[in-house]
């Protein structure tokens, strides 16, 4: 076909300002055949796993029927393997047109240890591929959101000089999500390439979409967003959303900011096969939206322009349902993943080496020093380590930085890093906390090293959903292919006096319980410094827990070990040896059991006390526990953090578990009362637990 028909035909597909169009270098009629293949194959293979859910050989099923047009145009758009991609779970022809094959997605479909997406860990339909920078995908509608804001940012930050954008694909009913409007507050703020792409099928699972945004439309919703360019496209017809896209793909590649592109399209079956959309859609406006199909109607307009005939379109159909019959086979036969396999790639395989000696230097500095000391000599070691969090910086106007002396953190913990490394490398977020650990991870996974600041552990919850279903499996669940090595620092716990509520709560435990997440809390300066660097220099997710009374203790002080001094992950610290009971502790109560040790030893010598600081709290170091334990035969478990579904008694159950045999006594638990801190000093002493506490538990042991 030549330029002069394509004008002249219905069909005409522009490509715009974009030099990178395909549609130049090939002919018209190729790329629209090509466009209408990959619809076609993505309508067939979600007709086989129908097929396959119906004969129960695979276990869920999602389809992308109805978004085909669009997605595959939004595919043609991007350069395949260059361009970041976030999907979601409907995006099967976008997956298609990126080169994910049938065979990967029925790999997954049946749950195949050959899986390339996840290795039979996955849900059908979650698309990942390290090798065409399609980052694995999760079920939660919108997180994606912001982890594409961190990506998009680190392309900015890792190759400035370069045209690479980001997508990033959900459905309008995902836009209700907080993320998704911090994802464009984000992306608004640093002008980022972005392409944001809503899917408007019109129903999430059964809310209408006016039920769902406010006006019914995402797009008018957005209207007053700064720098963002938006438009809106009948996602049914392929020419008309491959010159849309076309246009925002050259809109980001040009770095004039985000764009977001509303595609209004149908969704042909139902939600998924798990459910029926007869229920609550009437039979006229499905049959309404029948009548939009694009694989019946943009067949026909091939046909109509003269660029495919039937016999034509026949053999490719036919090809195709040949292909899908053939790795169906394959898929049926694959094996599925071995039992034994599923603590693979929870963690990082890669765990250097991380233990060192001490080079002492200086005078004794405090904790919050030798942290703020770490992150400087790590953000000088390498160039890709950032920190931000809220109010992080030394002075967000950096006309007036050379002025003032520079805010460095609620506790001063960021304090020079500013200005020492400049705005680039530590800057001030906004105050959303889900989007600073979903940017820190997008920012991870393209290879950067985000150092983030929750400021307060009152304050993570927000980020709960980024935290534990995101940031701590997006390696297990792409069998290794990603991964996201972020620390989160964040200042937690009480004693301050006057913290309250909402400014002394502990509550390590709900990360602890988490799997594929490390979390630390260090006691004294010199740990915080070894651990903290290990954190930076690790390739798993880290949560560094930092105890705010801690920070500028004189006690736990320590002269400066060394710009490499590292201490491996998951190696408690017997701080003080004994004989006649076990005392394992962490953070505040390492110092407060000390105290503890020293009256009981004063009372009795013979009542000598092995203090085990655990620093490590997931993992943790089970065979310093069990040696001391086996040794002394009593053994108290000691926290800080309320005592009920607390730390310590997973580690009470496993001790009572395993060590049973060697125990003269019950295990024991101190911990806070089962309440929140209160702000007078009375109160909060009562419920946190003190010196004389230890004590008067231990005696009880003791005299077993
Ligand atoms: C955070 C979260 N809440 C709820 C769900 C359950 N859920 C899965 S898909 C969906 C509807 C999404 O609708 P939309 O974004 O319009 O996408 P569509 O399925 O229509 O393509 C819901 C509520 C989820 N996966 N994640
Ligand atoms: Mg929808």
């Amino acid at each position: 076909m030549t330029p002069a028909q394509t004008e002249q035909s219905h069909l005409t597909v522009k490509t715009g300002t974009s030099k990178t169009g395909t549609i130049d270098s090939h002919s018209d009629s190729e790329f629209l055949i090509r466009a209408f293949r990959l619809m076609y194959t993505s309508r067939r293979v979600d007709d086989r796993e129908i097929l396959l859910k119906r004969q129960n050989r695979i276990f869920f099923q999602i389809s992308a029927a109805g978004h085909e047009a669009l997605q595959v145009a939004a595919g043609l758009a991007l350069r395949p393997g260059y361009d970041w991609v976030y999907p979601y779970y409907r995006d099967r022809a976008l997956a298609l047109a990126l080169g994910v094959t049938p065979l990967d997605m029925l790999l997954q479909s049946v749950g195949a240890a050959q899986d390339p997406a996840s290795g039979g860990r996955q849900m059908p339909s979650h698309w990942g591929s390290s090798k065409l920078n399609i980052v694995s995908g999760s079920s939660p509608t919108g997180t994606q959101y912001l982890q594409s804001i961190g990506c998009a940012e680190a392309g900015l930050y890792l190759e400035p000089k370069s045209d690479r954008i980001t997508l990033v694909s959900s459905g309008e009913g995902a836009t209700s999500e907080g993320e998704f409007w911090e994802a464009i507050s984000a992306a608004s703020l640093r002008n980022l390439p972005v392409i944001f792409l809503i899917q408007d099928n019109g129903y999430a699972i059964s809310v209408p979409a006016e039920h769902q945004t406010p006006g019914g439309n995402i797009s008018h919703m957005l209207s007053g967003v700064p720098n963002l360019w938006r438009r809106e496209v009948d996602g049914t017809d392929f020419a008309a959303s491959y010159k849309v896209m076309e246009e925002a793909v050259a809109h980001c590649r040009a770095r004039n900011g985000p764009a977001l592109v509303h595609a209004h399209l149908v969704r042909l079956y139902s939600h998924s096969f798990s459910e029926d959309d007869k229920f609550y859609r009437s039979a006229k406006e499905r049959e309404i939206d029948a009548a939009l199909d694009p694989i019946v109607t943009f067949p026909q307009q091939l046909i109509e322009n003269g660029i495919l005939d039937r016999h034509a379109l026949q053999r490719m159909t036919h090809e195709v349902d040949q292909e899908i019959q053939e790795v169906t086979a394959v898929a049926l036969e694959a094996e599925p993943p071995a039992p034994n396999s599923a603590l693979t790639n929870l963690y990082s395989p890669h765990q250097l080496n991380f233990e060192s000696v001490e080079r002492f230097s200086g005078e004794p500095k405090t904790m919050v020093d030798l942290i703020n000391c770490t992150l400087a000599e790590e953000m000088r070691r390498d160039p890709n380590v950032v920190v931000f969090g809220e109010d992080v910086a030394d002075c967000s106007r950096e006309a007036s930085l050379c002025e003032v002396k520079g805010k460095g953190g609620v506790f001063k913990v960021t304090a020079g890093l500013q200005t020492e490394f400049g705005t680039r490398r530590c800057f001030n977020s906004p105050i959303a906390e889900a989007a600073i650990v979903g940017r820190a991870m997008g920012m991870a996974t393209a290879g950067m090293k985000p150092v983030a600041e929750i400021q307060f552990f009152d304050y993570i919850w927000p980020a709960m959903m980024q935290i534990r279903d995101e940031l701590a499996n997006l390696r297990w669940r792409s069998n290794g292919d990603f991964s996201c090595p972020v620390v989160l620092r964040v200042p937690i716990g009480g004693y301050l006096n006057g913290g309250a509520i909402y400014h002394s709560q502990c509550g390590e435990s709900t990360f602890t319980h988490i799997p594929g997440l490390r979390v630390v809390m260090p006691s004294n300066a010199l740990d915080a410094c070894g651990l903290l660097r290990t954190a930076i220099r690790s390739d798993d997710p880290v949560l560094f827990l930092e105890h705010k009374k801690l920070y500028r203790e004189p006690y736990n002080r320590s002269p400066h070990p060394g710009a490499d001094y590292t201490i491996p992950f998951g190696k408690a610290k017997i701080v003080k040896p004994g004989s006649a009971l076990t005392v394992i502790t962490y953070g505040a109560l390492v110092q407060k059991s000390l105290l503890a040790a020293i009256q009981l030893e004063r009372k009795n010598p013979e009542h000598s006390l092995e203090v085990i600081d655990l620093r490590s709290l997931s993992p943790y170091d089970w065979e310093a526990i069990r040696t001391s334990v086996e040794k002394t035969s009593r053994v108290m478990v000691v926290h800080e953090d309320t005592l009920s579904w607390g730390y310590g008694a997973e580690i009470a159950a496993r001790i009572a578990d395993e060590l049973f045999s060697s125990l003269d006594a019950p295990v024991r638990r101190v911990g806070a009362l089962d309440t929140w801190v209160g702000y007078h000093p009375q109160l909060e002493n009562a419920i946190l637990p003190q010196v004389e506490d230890v004590v008067r538990e231990a005696e009880k042991l003791l005299s077993w």
